[in-house]
């Protein structure tokens, strides 16, 4: 067969939403490939036979002799990359890469690059928004919204993207404006062999960069071999060169940068010390690549933060309403507990459980006992966070997302907020986070 061994043939390994837009982007430049998925019925099959169906596609478990007639690989972000398969392939030569690599050798303007555990989307939105607020012609994507590959055009001025660590696996050398890891905590440990190896993928995001943004709170972030590279740091400390952070004055709290006070804190919709290092984030990659402070102050000053993110859905009964299903690890949980409990008289009734994912929970327990009145569990791994959280607050076990909902209010007296965080994947009740968190705030809403 004219395929084997050939140098311009490559295959798409998952047919996800980022498959698709590979697909697309080599079709439209008459690269040869095919594509491969370990699944039966991938979700975009049905498109891609449509669109394209003289492209050949293999379904099921993957077939090392078919990967190896490619000289490159393009895999998804859900296909780990210690798939046998897939090392059996890369053992014989070929390849291993990803949309974003592809993504970076076509990027013509700057990219800033942002990566983390947690607050990714809302820090990648918001330097979004202040360059549109500065009249760059943009595009956000990559991790959230619309894949890297369908973000690209000779008209856009700065590519601002979120990138996951699975994303990152693939990305070989980014090239990046500026890039940050913001913060590292534990999640994923179901596709790590541990929090070294997670941090080593996340840590790929600064291969190629010219500036580096890093949090001063947390030393993981700081690039491991970042020395000559100029530096810019965030973090809720008083700022010094090259920094920005928060400094009081005449009981003020100022948003900072070196000396300069930039903004009050108080001015920031978004509320709680977590994202007063968001907008800090924000404020130094967005100064990296040169937007001026009062485009980048005047975001700061709208922006209410994102769908699904600790959003306020309604209050019933002198009770608040909280969607945080982005949360999605312990870390995230816990900067909404932290965030909205410190912020408020009553207490928390937290909804929590799901695909733990092999997470460690205790990390829960302090602020759980601190804050919260009851802890309501749903889902598969939920007597995982039970056992973590001990005797540290009563338990209460749901069957469904409804009861989780009834069983709050319950326990809910005036001055109190439920709060959906469930430090877990949604994937055993769900399609996926926004689905968990559209189903409770129409829940939610119907509350009589
Ligand atoms: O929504 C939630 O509740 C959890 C989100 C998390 O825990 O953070 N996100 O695991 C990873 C990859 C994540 C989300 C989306 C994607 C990209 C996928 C593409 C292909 C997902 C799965 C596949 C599966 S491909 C193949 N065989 C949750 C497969 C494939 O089984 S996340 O970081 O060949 O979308």
């Amino acid at each position: 067969m004219s395929l084997i061994a050939s140098d311009h043939f490559r295959i798409v390994v998952g047919l996800g939403k980022s498959g698709m837009s590979l697909v697309r982007f080599l079709a439209s430049r008459g690269v040869s490939f095919a594509v491969a998925d370990t699944r039966e019925n991938p979700p975009e099959l049905a498109t891609l036979r449509r669109d394209y169906p003289q492209v050949d596609v293999r379904c099921g478990e993957l077939d090392v002799e078919f990967l190896c007639r490619a000289d490159e690989l393009y895999v998804s972000p859900g296909l780990a990359l210690a798939t046998p398969a897939l090392q059996a392939a890369a053992a014989r030569g070929v390849k291993l890469s990803g949309d974003i690599d592809l993504f970076a050798r076509k990027a013509k303007a700057p990219i800033v690059a942002i990566s983390g555990s947690n607050a990714k989307s809302t820090v990648t939105t918001l330097v979004g928004e202040m360059a549109a607020a500065a009249g760059k012609r943009v595009a956000v994507g990559g991790n959230l919204g619309t894949p890297a590959l369908d973000l690209l055009s000779d008209d856009i001025e700065l590519y601002v993207m979120e990138l996951s660590s699975f994303q990152l696996e693939t990305t070989n050398d980014l090239g990046a404006e500026v890039a940050t890891v913001l913060n590292i905590s534990e999640d994923h440990m179901d596709r790590y062999s541990g929090l070294p190896a997670y941090h080593l993928a996340k840590h790929r995001i600064f291969r190629g960069a010219r500036q580096v943004v890093f949090n001063r709170q947390d030393a993981l972030t700081r690039p491991l071999m970042g020395e000559g590279l100029p530096c810019w740091s965030f973090g809720l400390s008083v700022p010094d060169f090259k920094a920005f952070g928060l400094r009081e004055e005449q009981g003020e709290k100022y948003l900072a940068f070196e000396f300069q006070n930039l903004m009050p804190v108080r001015e920031l919709k978004i509320r709680g010390a977590h994202n007063q290092a968001n907008a800090l984030a924000a404020l130094a990659l967005g100064h990296a690549v040169g937007l001026p402070f009062d485009a980048m102050l005047s975001s700061l000053r709208t922006f209410a933060g994102l769908e699904h993110r600790c959003q306020w859905v309604r209050e019933l009964d002198g009770v608040s309403y909280y969607n945080d299903s982005k949360a999605t690890n312990v870390g995230a949980a816990l900067a909404a507990i932290e965030g909205l409990g410190s912020d408020m008289d009553g207490k928390l009734i937290l909804i929590a459980g799901g695909d733990g994912k092999g997470a460690d929970f205790s990390g829960l327990r302090d602020s759980v006992a601190k804050h919260c009145r009851a802890v309501v569990f749903m889902g598969r791994d939920s007597g995982l966070i039970a056992d973590a959280l001990g005797d540290a607050v009563p338990q209460i076990r749901a069957t469904s997302l409804d009861d989780a909902i009834a069983q709050s209010r319950a326990q809910a007296r005036p001055g109190d907020a439920v709060l959906l965080s469930p430090a877990c994947a949604s994937f055993d009740m769900f399609e996926n986070y926004e689905e968990r968190g559209h189903l409770f705030a129409r829940a939610v809403e119907a509350l009589a």
